[in-house]
């Protein structure tokens, strides 16, 4: 038997580089040796204001983003989050199970809730890493692919099965965390020491997947550099060019060490017109096929109507089990 993959992306806005090298090119690899779950996880999105027409063009872009990068919906369940009612329901049963002090650790939510303060944060920003280990334990997941930011999040979902495990017997599966030793942590094109974000303000330290050429061109020359001058992968001493040089690497394949032998002794003009050239022609193919997607809403819907036909029973069996061992079952 196959073991079982879960992952998710927030339809908050097109995703950028960083959600496509810390996540969904893990997600097109795993699909050959695993049962996968990639989920458009909108009551995630929800946690956070959102416009309720902008999303919905948003949950079709992140559709459209899954196939276009590759994930195959005859291999893998590709489904809405909302059209499956147990992952609010099950959440609803563990947030049963949950301390406050437990969820007020959470790094995300510490980020998150900084704008407005803990007093004006939504209760379902904090409850927020609930609903995610409901997610992954409705599927019985052994492994989550997803980038650094998570790991966190995925600890506390195993420390939730667990708790619960003890206390009512046997019911979740333990998941492990699939993260990159390079890639999982791609920063700001403009500021090396914060994660790219879709949040991003200017959007001139994020490539979205769906920027053109000119645009991507623009945006990888005028990413800042580091102090000191050279092309070598120190993530601590030179982070702005080592962010660059990760970027690279999993376009093209080369290792660390090729790049640095290849541009060693060049300048970061050299360098940076070479990612551009290579990111670009990564990425233009992806671009074109994100937006052949989103011209077919038809085919976009059926897809997700087969991701829920196929998640939905799984899901409707673990939160009957989980009740049943609460002693909610009649
Ligand atoms: P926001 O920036 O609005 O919080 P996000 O991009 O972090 O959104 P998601 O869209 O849900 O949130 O992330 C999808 C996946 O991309 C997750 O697995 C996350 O860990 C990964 N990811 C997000 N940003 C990065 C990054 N800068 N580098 C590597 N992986 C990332
Ligand atoms: N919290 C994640 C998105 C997410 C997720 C999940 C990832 C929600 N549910 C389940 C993996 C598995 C984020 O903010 N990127």
């Amino acid at each position: 038997m196959k073991e079982t993959v879960f992952s998710g992306v927030k339809p908050t806005s097109i995703p950028h580089i960083g959600n496509y090298i810390g996540a969904l090119r893990q997600w097109v690899e795993l699909q050959k040796d695993y049962n996968c779950y990639y989920c458009i996880v909108d009551d995630h999105a929800i946690t956070v204001p959102q416009d309720p027409k902008m999303l919905r063009e948003q949950i079709y872009a992140i559709a459209a983003t899954y196939l276009a990068v590759g994930i195959d919906p005859k291999k893998s369940t590709l489904f809405l989050q909302s059209d499956v009612a147990q992952h609010t329901e099950l959440g609803w049963l563990l947030m049963t199970q949950t301390k406050m002090g437990e969820l007020s650790r959470m790094t995300q939510y510490k980020d998150k809730s900084k704008k407005t303060g803990s007093e004006s944060a939504g209760v379902g920003l904090f409850a927020y890493p609930v609903l995610m280990a409901a997610d992954i334990l409705l599927y019985d997941t052994n492994k989550v692919p997803v980038g650094h930011d998570q790991m966190q999040h995925i600890e506390f979902t195993r420390f939730l099965a667990r708790r619960f495990n003890e206390k009512f017997g046997q019911t979740f599966v333990l998941p492990q965390p699939l993260i990159q030793k390079v890639g999982a942590r791609i920063m700001s094109l403009k500021d090396p020491s914060k994660k790219m974000s879709k949040s991003d303000e200017s959007g001139a330290g994020t490539i979205m997947l769906t920027d053109e050429d000119d645009v991507i061109q623009k945006k990888i020359m005028r990413a800042v550099t580091d102090s000191t001058a050279g092309i070598s992968y120190d993530p601590e001493k030179k982070p702005a060019v080592s962010n660059l040089m990760s970027i690279y690497h999993h376009v093209t394949g080369d290792t660390m060490k090729k790049i640095e032998d290849d541009f060693g002794g060049k300048g970061y003009g050299d360098f940076k017109k070479a990612l551009a050239e290579v990111l670009i022609a990564h990425l233009s193919p992806i671009r074109t096929k994100i937006n052949e997607y989103l011209k077919n809403p038809k085919e976009l819907n059926k897809i997700l109507d087969e991701g829920f036909e196929k998640a939905h029973p799984i899901a409707e069996k673990k939160v009957r089990a989980v009740k049943d061992k609460m002693g909610l079952a009649r």
